[in-house]
């Protein structure tokens, strides 16, 4: 059983209903008098004991109330009623003292919010994500529901729908402007008009019905002079619905709502209003393909407020829903309460987010979480297998050499179940791994000792891997670094041309052809015997390390997803490609890319030092030849992508794989023009 109250506080009265939420309706109902100005406490003392009422008269315990909720006057934001002149108050943080006085989870709303509310859950717009609602009362309220929850505006004062100016320099309205809806379609309005009617013919069914009594003139008696076929009555109530229909096309042409719920007293002329007021709205409002708002009657009378208020604890719940990622980050054992989850870093390929978390102390921990991409990755589980595997390897050396574990490599936080990874409602897997504290990446040379200490980090985590158990490892991305083979997809997408982009790269297809021959070069000396297989990393690029923000001095490496059996030298010439060059991988000033060979002669000074004297003569010699391969080859895979519409590498703008290629192949050319002086500097560090 799910039971929870709803209090509809007025000026005049307070009423409050126990409702059921199973079956959708109030069980019963009790009321007092306000007896305003009083505090706020009296109040929630005076709503309490008709609670317990309540509960006792239904043999109700109080432990079966979820929440409770209170649609009240006045502007309300957050929980407080900001001013509500009805009531006397200004400031008054109405939904704390209610929760403090009755113990229950408590909200609050202002009372034509709610109302709308109401409407939107149970009433006209059950099933439905968005509700406006024109309430045509003593004046002219509304409310706005948006995806399920009300929409209180900035300062608390949205929905103000009655202050829609319907006629330039119209009539005066009470809030200093001229020509509001309220001035036209509120009960006072509609009354007044009608006033004015019979005073002109004074002969008319409209005149008879108030006896020509301007005090007995209401909202009902011009409907019911029209329906008798009176002119009189017939001129006001046209112009009372042709302003209304003003308002409410301008209503539906700002936001489009699901439903537009006219309530409010003159709400009772039914079908008399509704009709010639969608008739009119057909002729001015846009969107007339697909579907289209639907304008409603209210259900709910009296009992609007009341249910909407008991509601308020639906739409919180709905609110504090919690994220999915933070629903993920708690399947892991992460130290403390999630506190946020925001995009980070530079990579390609997965979705990655730097989470904070708050524990009992009040102290911060950072995490990064990890969605992995299951279009490249087509077994996050075996690449994770690998991902642990060569972290623990890798955690013992370091702390047999006295080491930092927590921040010379990466550390997988397991799941609750013990896991590495979690595999989520739809099927994604995710990773949660320690942040490095106090790191950060770089996606451009920033110093030229950075690139040097990258490339000992870079040699150093080959070296250490060079006694790894490689044929443990599983193959991530089979044939990854295959140049050959890239080029043959390349072609394959050339003959393609699946989304029609082939005509603009006709330079570039034709660049990469001219290099045919030569991407063999290194499948070739491997078949030889001159380039052994080692565990490598396979993507070397500068932002896969991790610097210290206080030394600058690189820490440890990142992005383990593809390390594999492969070549040291495609490792060297990564690192070449992405880091030894004036401009970022994204540039698409041409003239600004060129290859810089001081950086380069930093890194093989480092990689050969990292690697402590563990490359064979064959490998040292290829070095160069390694640098010119990756950039042939990642031009090669830009240009495929784009060539296959984008459907690897994430981009930000259409062009940008395009870019990309055009950027790597301007690189390719300057080192091919210098290949001698690279040969040079690998000799002189040797
Ligand atoms: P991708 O495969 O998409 O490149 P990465 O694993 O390289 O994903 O992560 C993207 C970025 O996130 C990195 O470049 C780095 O800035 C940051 N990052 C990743 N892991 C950590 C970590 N453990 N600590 C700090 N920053 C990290
Ligand atoms: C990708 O994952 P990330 O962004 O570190 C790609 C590398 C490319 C690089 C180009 C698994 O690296 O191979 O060289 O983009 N990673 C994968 O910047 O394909
Ligand atoms: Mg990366």
């Amino acid at each position: 059983m799910k039971y929870c109250i709803g209090v509809d506080l007025g000026g005049t009265n307070t009423a409050v209903g126990l409702i059921d939420l199973d079956s959708k309706r109030i069980i019963s109902k009790a009321s007092t008098k306000t007896r305003a100005p009083r505090s706020a406490r009296e109040i929630a003392l005076d709503i309490r004991r008709l609670i317990h009422s309540l509960c006792d008269g239904e043999k109700i315990g109080m432990e079966n109330l979820l929440w409770v909720g209170v649609a009240t006057p006045g502007i309300v934001k957050n929980g407080v009623v900001v001013r509500a002149t009805n009531l006397g108050w200004v400031n008054v943080p109405l939904a704390a003292i209610i929760g403090e006085v009755t113990s229950l989870p408590s909200f609050i709303a202002n009372d034509a919010n709610a109302a709308a509310y109401a409407e939107a859950q149970w009433g006209v717009g059950s099933g439905e994500l968005s509700l406006i609602a024109v309430t045509l009362g003593t004046g002219v309220g509304g409310g706005i529901v948006i995806d399920g929850k009300i929409w209180e505006g900035v300062n608390g004062h949205a929905a103000e729908v009655g202050h829609m100016v319907v006629e330039t320099d119209g009539r005066q309205c009470a809030c200093g402007k001229r020509g509001c809806l309220e001035t036209y379609c509120s009960v006072r309005a509609l009354t007044a008009e009608a006033v004015r009617m019979m005073k002109r013919y004074p002969d008319s069914i409209l005149a008879s019905l108030a006896g020509g009594v301007p005090e007995r003139m209401n909202g009902l008696i011009p409907f019911e002079a029209k329906r008798r076929g009176d002119a009189a009555g017939g001129l006001v109530v046209d112009e009372f619905i042709s302003y209304l229909a003003t308002g409410v096309a301008n209503i539906i042409n700002v936001f489009q709502p699901a439903v537009v719920c006219i309530g409010g007293g003159i709400s009772g002329e039914g079908e008399d209003l509704i009709g010639p007021l969608r008739e009119r709205l057909k002729r001015a409002t846009f969107g007339s393909s697909g579907a289209s708002t639907r304008v409603e009657l209210a259900k709910y009378k009296n009992e609007a407020g009341i249910i909407g208020a008991g509601l308020l604890g639906l739409m919180n719940e709905r609110t504090n829903k919690k994220s999915r990622v933070e629903m993920v980050v708690e399947g892991f054992r992460a130290v403390g309460d999630f506190i946020s989850a925001e995009p980070y870093g530079s990579g390609h390929i997965n979705d990655t987010r730097l989470v904070k978390t708050r524990d009992a102390e009040g102290k911060i921990h950072d995490y990064i979480l990890q969605r992995i991409n299951k279009n490249v990755f087509k077994r996050p589980d075996l690449l994770m297998g690998n991902y642990v595997a060569v972290t623990k390897f890798i955690r013992e050396k370091i702390e047999r050499e006295g080491g930092d574990p927590e921040r010379e490599v990466i550390n997988v936080i397991p799941t609750r179940e013990g896991k590495d990874f979690l595999v989520d409602e739809s099927g994604d897997f995710w990773r949660l791994l320690l942040f490095v504290s106090d790191s950060l990446s770089f996606d451009k040379v920033e110093r030229p000792e950075q690139f040097y200490d990258s490339a000992v980090a870079f040699g150093n985590f080959q070296y250490m891997l060079r006694d790894f158990p490689a044929e443990t490892l599983y193959e991530t991305i089979p044939n990854f670094h295959n140049t050959p083979d890239r080029y043959r997809q390349l072609m394959e997408a050339v003959e393609k041309d699946a989304v029609g982009r082939l005509a603009e790269v006709g330079a570039e297809v034709e660049f990469a052809r001219a290099r045919r021959e030569f991407t063999e070069t290194l499948e070739r000396a491997h078949a030889e015997g001159r380039l052994p297989l080692r565990v490598t990393h396979n993507d070397t690029k500068l932002n896969n390390i991790l610097f210290d923000r206080e030394t600058g001095g690189a820490l440890c490496v990142i992005d383990l997803d593809t390390i594999m059996p492969g070549y040291s030298v495609n490792d060297f010439g990564d690192s070449i490609r992405f880091g030894a060059t004036t401009a970022l991988e994204d540039e698409t000033d041409l003239t600004k890319v060129n290859f810089d060979i001081s950086l380069y002669e930093l890194y093989v000074k480092g990689f050969i030092e990292g690697a402590a004297g563990g490359l064979t003569a064959g490998e040292l010699e290829l070095l160069p030849i390694g640098a010119i391969m990756m950039t042939l080859e990642c031009g090669m895979r830009f240009l495929t992508d784009y060539l296959s519409g984008d459907v690897y590498f994430r981009v930000h703008r259409p062009s940008h794989n395009l870019d990309r290629a055009r950027n790597q192949f301007k690189l390719v050319a300057d080192m091919e023009s210098r290949l001698d002086e690279m040969k040079a500097i690998v000799r002189k560090y040797l």
